[in-house]
């Protein structure tokens, strides 16, 4: 049994997306649990297993898996017949689970430290930044339309993500610019935008 823990308009909706391009949704369990927001509202959820109260948390049979990337992995390799990720050994999966664990290790601690506006020799020898982040996007975008060139994959979903919450990160390049436009209007996103803002008004 798969159970998805999430929190509508946090980091977990990146997953309730890939469900949803999956075509997934009847087949994993869906828990709404609330997290502490930054404007003070929330709390941590006594229903939700992560460790540290966040989202999103995926338990398979009793299995806890946390950190988006490894929650991407794990889904698109109990369903691999969805088309979000190419197969399991092949080198091109090499470069899919390269942009995961890339973003995991790299991109977010990037943009987070860019956001609050710190800098330190350490953090620029350990993750490089902005600017490296950029050359690196762009020169997997000259080559297609997606990171993987022509198939659009859940590293997409996970990799522009940041880029969707706070444009003003996003690099000033029309290509990757284009390319985060292109993973937004994505039907799969816009659904899954549109039922969050439902549950909202509800
Ligand atoms: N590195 C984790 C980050 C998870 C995370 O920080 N989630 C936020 C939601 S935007 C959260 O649950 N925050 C609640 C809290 O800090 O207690 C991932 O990518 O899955």
């Amino acid at each position: 049994m798969i159970t998805l823990y999430h929190s509508p308009e946090s980091r977990s909706s990146a997953i309730l997306t890939l469900v949803e391009e999956m075509g997934i949704a009847d087949r994993i369990t869906i828990r709404q649990v609330t997290i502490p927001r930054m404007d003070g509202s929330g709390g941590r959820d006594p229903a939700n297993p992560h460790p540290e109260g966040k989202v999103p948390a995926l338990d398979v049979d009793g299995t806890i898996i946390t950190e988006r990337g490894a929650v991407i992995m794990v889904l698109t390799t109990l369903f691999p017949d969805t088309g979000l990720s190419p197969a399991i050994g092949t080198p091109e999966w090499g470069a899919f689970v390269t942009w995961l664990t890339w973003y995991q290790g790299v991109v977010e601690p990037v943009v987070i430290f860019q956001g609050a506006g710190i800098e330190h020799p350490w953090l620029t020898a350990t993750f490089r930044g902005p600017k490296e982040v950029a050359a690196r996007l762009r020169a997997a975008l000259e080559k297609g339309p997606w990171l993987l060139g022509d198939r659009f994959s859940a590293a997409d979903i996970l990799v522009h993500s940041p880029y969707a919450w706070f444009p003003e990160a996003t690099p000033d390049d029309p290509l990757i610019r284009d390319w985060v436009e292109r993973c937004k209007a994505r039907p799969a996103r816009q659904r899954t935008l549109a039922a969050e803002a439902a549950q909202r008004a509800a």
